[in-house]
């Protein structure tokens, strides 16, 4: 009703012609509302190199888009496979709450969340323009009330990426790897980023939420050549593992990793190919950091340089060999912790947050820093507070979630899993970061173990009976 009023007084003054006039000219909203480029990254574990963790990283474009925001090093998805943690992320609901736990379904289908209000569509409902291009959702589906605009390729995959080499035994052949040899415009993540940089270009009379989801580093590992003749194997090592590691495992952390998809980890031993894949992992997401490079350069020589919120993740870590262990799906630090980069116009430089967070809180702070009103019924918490302070107080901890009831708790320090059988792990990242020593039966810990679990049931509790929004 103010803005009403407002607005009724201005229309009289010339003040307001030419106001409208100067909008007109630079095609940029000028309601002080800011645009949105969210760059997500499919199976993106932590070898980034400004996370620190891998000295083999190369990532110069993703170090430079953390040396304009906040830095995240201890952020962790809700779910560790696509589907739930991209559902949750978009609806700003945990896993136990959507019901979603696996590739499976679709939540458009799952009666309870069909007509659930999505990140974009919350945008899209405050006049943004809202546009996506590669994978947002799993299996780059294309939902037309998320965005009112897709890439031209919603929901493929250039033919190209799925060339087979047959490098790997052949039921596992989505898990091939190696260079290829056709040029770099046509690979998909190249023409995803080109149609990104086309629409920044262009001018836009709103605010805009341009959404680009790159394919790789997920398998296959395929990427152009140059990305592994300028790292030759030499270059690179063995992840650590310690074969008694899975010794203090309960059963039922065995038979939730169970994947049939990858080849072994005994396999990529004994045929003398694991670092040739952690070769290509590398190679995927160095070239992956290229067209994140183009997407900030064509950002930065556009009008919407000085007035856009940039927010980098991955929707789950991956292992490659560590833990014995390929791919996802568990519920330890290598599945679950994303790289995630939060960059503000006018905001911190160069800022590192070593508090755990979620990427279920993506959808509130997004909404607070574009000043949307607040959605009721999300589960995460804006994190606005550490972009303005990454050392301000954080209680919170960090959960992960795969299959019914089973779920671990990431705090600054120890990671706790509660498996649905009620067994566990605790692991202390101060003393053993590659979580070999699981301390569940120390009763040193004790009360480390009974903390975190309470925090668990608090917050599920406080989730048992949501109702996703609509
Ligand atoms: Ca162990």
């Amino acid at each position: 009703m103010k803005m009403r009023f407002k607005l009724r007084g201005l229309l009289l003054t010339p003040l307001f012609f030419f106001c409208f006039s100067l909008q007109q000219v630079h095609s940029k909203p000028d309601n002080g509302r800011h645009n949105v480029l969210f760059i997500a990254i499919d199976d993106l574990n932590d070898w980034v190199g400004c996370l620190k963790t891998n000295s083999q990283a190369r990532t110069p474009n993703i170090d430079r888009l953390a040396s304009r925001g906040v830095l995240f090093t201890n952020a962790h998805c809700q779910a560790p496979i696509c589907n739930p943690s991209r559902t949750s992320l978009m609806l700003g609901l945990r896993p136990s709450t959507t019901g979603i736990y696996l590739n499976r379904p679709w939540f458009r289908n799952v009666p309870k969340n069909k007509n659930s209000i999505t990140l974009t569509q919350y945008f899209g409902k405050f006049d943004y323009e809202t546009l996506a291009t590669g994978k947002i959702f799993h299996g780059s589906r294309v939902d037309e009330l998320s965005f009112k605009r897709y890439g031209p390729r919603p929901g493929q995959m250039s033919g190209l990426d799925k060339k087979v080499q047959k490098n790997v035994p052949s039921p596992t052949k989505l898990w091939d790897f190696g260079p290829q040899n056709y040029s770099e415009e046509k690979h998909s993540d190249y023409k995803d980023a080109s149609w990104a940089i086309d629409q920044l270009k262009k001018e836009f009379t709103k605010p805009f939420f341009l959404a680009v989801g790159f394919y790789r580093p997920h398998v296959p590992l395929f990427a152009p050549v140059k990305y592994f003749n300028s790292r030759p194997i030499s270059e690179f090592k063995l992840p650590e593992v310690n074969n008694k590691d899975r010794d203090d495992l309960p059963n039922a952390a065995i038979q939730l990793i169970a994947n049939p998809t990858p080849p072994k980890h005994e396999w990529f031993v004994e045929s003398g190919k694991w670092i040739e894949a952690i070769q290509a992992y590398h190679a995927c997401v160095t070239y992956t950091d290229h067209q994140v490079g183009r997407l900030l350069d064509a950002l930065d020589a556009s009008p919407y340089s000085k007035n856009t919120i940039i927010v980098l993740f991955s929707d789950h870590g991956f292992h490659l060999g560590e833990k014995q262990s390929w791919a996802k799906r568990s519920l330890w630090e290598r599945s679950t912790k994303v790289p995630l980069i939060i960059s503000v116009p006018g905001g911190i430089k160069g800022g590192r947050c070593s508090r755990p967070v979620e990427l279920l809180s993506l959808f509130p702070t997004l909404n607070e820093l574009c000043g949307l009103p607040k959605l009721q019924g999300l589960e995460g918490i804006s994190v606005k507070s550490l972009l303005d302070d990454p050392d301000a107080e954080w209680t919170f901890p960090a959960l992960t979630t795969f299959k019914e009831g089973n779920h671990s708790v990431r705090s600054e320090r120890f990671r706790y899993i509660r498996y649905a059988d009620g067994s566990e792990e605790l692991y202390d990242h101060l003393k053993d970061p590659k979580e070999w020593v699981n301390l569940a039966s120390n009763t040193d810990h004790k009360a480390v173990i009974i903390n975190h679990a309470n925090m668990l049931d608090r917050i599920l509790k406080q989730n048992e009976n949501q109702i996703p929004h609509e």
